[in-house]
């Protein structure tokens, strides 16, 4: 379908289906594997401009939208979701600064990151991830200074990353409203990593814990105000789930072409298995939800772009609708593939393994549903 795409959208998702083929193709199985952090790809990534395409121009990005940003990971994703990762959970680290970082403090990282500078977002906590609110670092303040204690769980990027956006309560009495957003860098005395983390899917991608003990950070690093790390989380999880929702577009695409590709050339009863209508109707089901999935999370992103603040139920249904259709499509091929497809030497094996998480990270499909339902409540409301 054409979604009437610019130029350079159109050059963005020829040059990453170009890297997608030539540069991640050939490898993915290695990192799906070894679970190995792919610094080879992040110079490819870095190289070809990607880290900064929404990222404005006087800071050395392409200052392009969202949905330039969506279509890059949705291509990407189709090939691998887990090094693709390494990029888009940069693109969730460095939103905090982008969209609540002073002046100052954008002329500081987002320069780096646009010439690769690995990012990540530090929010979910042991006892705190669909209940974001209750996190329990602390950021004390202490002169000119935070003093940071915690431990950050399951975080995208974490160890490899130069630069985190990290919640922490600066006011613990206040709990979430005495929450703030603090820029912390990897080599700050008292933050260290914990274990690796050893996951089902997106294996291409890290996933680590962020220790801080006594961990001094100077107060310029603070992100908006004291208080508002709470609504910087919120905001920030705004912005990027159309980002899942495009990972999870990718997934869905990469494991139909797959079937596809598959049912044309297997043979069975002496015909192409694409011939049995009951492979041709378990195709159209799937092609029909990644068309309604790439319209909603390409109508997400350009809404995003228009300027309008009131995105969280429709990024929330984004992400929602996208990341099932993710699970079911590759599933799906899976079935297509019969005892091919549960075999390791074909992609899509891999690629359903990638689609769980989808539905779990950025907030669980549970939470998106809860998002979108208190928005539409409070829209009746109105009247
Ligand atoms: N934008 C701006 N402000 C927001 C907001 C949003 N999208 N969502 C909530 N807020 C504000 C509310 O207006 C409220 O402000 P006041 O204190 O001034 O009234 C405050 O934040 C608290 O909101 P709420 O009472 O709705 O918070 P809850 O604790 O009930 O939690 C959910 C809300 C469940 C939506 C939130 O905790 C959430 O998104 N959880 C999932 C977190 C997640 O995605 N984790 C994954 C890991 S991060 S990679």
């Amino acid at each position: 379908m054409d979604f009437g795409l610019t130029e350079e959208q159109i050059m963005i998702r020829d040059l990453c289906r170009q890297i997608g083929e030539e540069k991640i193709k050939p490898v993915r199985e290695h990192y799906d594997e070894t679970g190995e952090f792919p610094w080879d790809l992040v110079k490819v990534f870095a190289d070809a401009g990607l880290f900064g395409i929404n990222i404005e121009e006087e800071y050395e990005g392409m200052g392009l939208g969202i949905m330039d940003q969506i279509i890059a990971i949705e291509e990407l994703s189709k090939y691998c979701a887990g090094i693709a990762l390494a990029l888009f959970g940069t693109g969730l680290g460095v939103t905090p600064i982008m969209l609540f970082g002073s002046p100052e403090q954008k002329a500081k990282y987002l320069p780096r990151v646009c010439g690769g500078t690995i990012c990540a977002f530090g929010l979910t906590e042991a006892n705190a991830g669909s209940d974001a609110g209750g996190i329990q670092t602390t950021a004390t303040p202490d002169g000119d200074h935070y003093v940071l204690n915690g431990t950050k769980q399951w975080i995208t990027n974490g160890g490899e990353a130069d630069i985190y956006s990290v919640i922490a309560l600066t006011d613990k009495k206040k709990g979430p409203r005495g929450a703030s957003a603090i820029i912390v860098e990897k080599d700050t005395p008292g933050f260290t990593f914990g274990k690796k983390e050893n996951k089902m899917g997106i294996r291409g991608s890290m996933t680590r814990e962020l220790v801080f003990q006594d961990c001094r950070v100077p107060k310029e690093n603070l992100l908006a105000r004291e208080g508002m790390g709470f609504i910087v989380a919120m905001k920030t999880l705004d912005s990027s789930r159309p980002g899942v929702a495009a990972q999870a577009l990718g997934i869905a695409q990469g494991a139909f072409d797959e079937a596809i590709r598959y049912s044309r050339q297997r043979r069975q009863f002496g015909k192409a298995i694409s011939s049995f209508q009951a492979i041709q109707f378990m195709m159209a089901d799937m092609a029909t939800k990644i068309e309604a999935a790439r319209a909603l999370t390409y109508t997400c992103a350009r809404y995003m772009d228009s300027g309008a603040s009131d995105v969280s139920k429709l990024s929330a249904m984004a992400k929602v609708y996208a990341s099932d259709v993710a699970m079911s499509v590759t599933t799906d091929a899976v079935q297509i593939l019969g005892g091919y497809g549960y075999m390791k030497e074909y992609p899509v094996e891999k690629m359903m393994r990638d689609a769980k998480i989808t539905q779990i990270y950025e907030g669980t499909n549970q939470i998106q549903r809860e998002v979108i339902a208190n928005k539409l409540l409070k829209e009746y409301a109105k009247g």
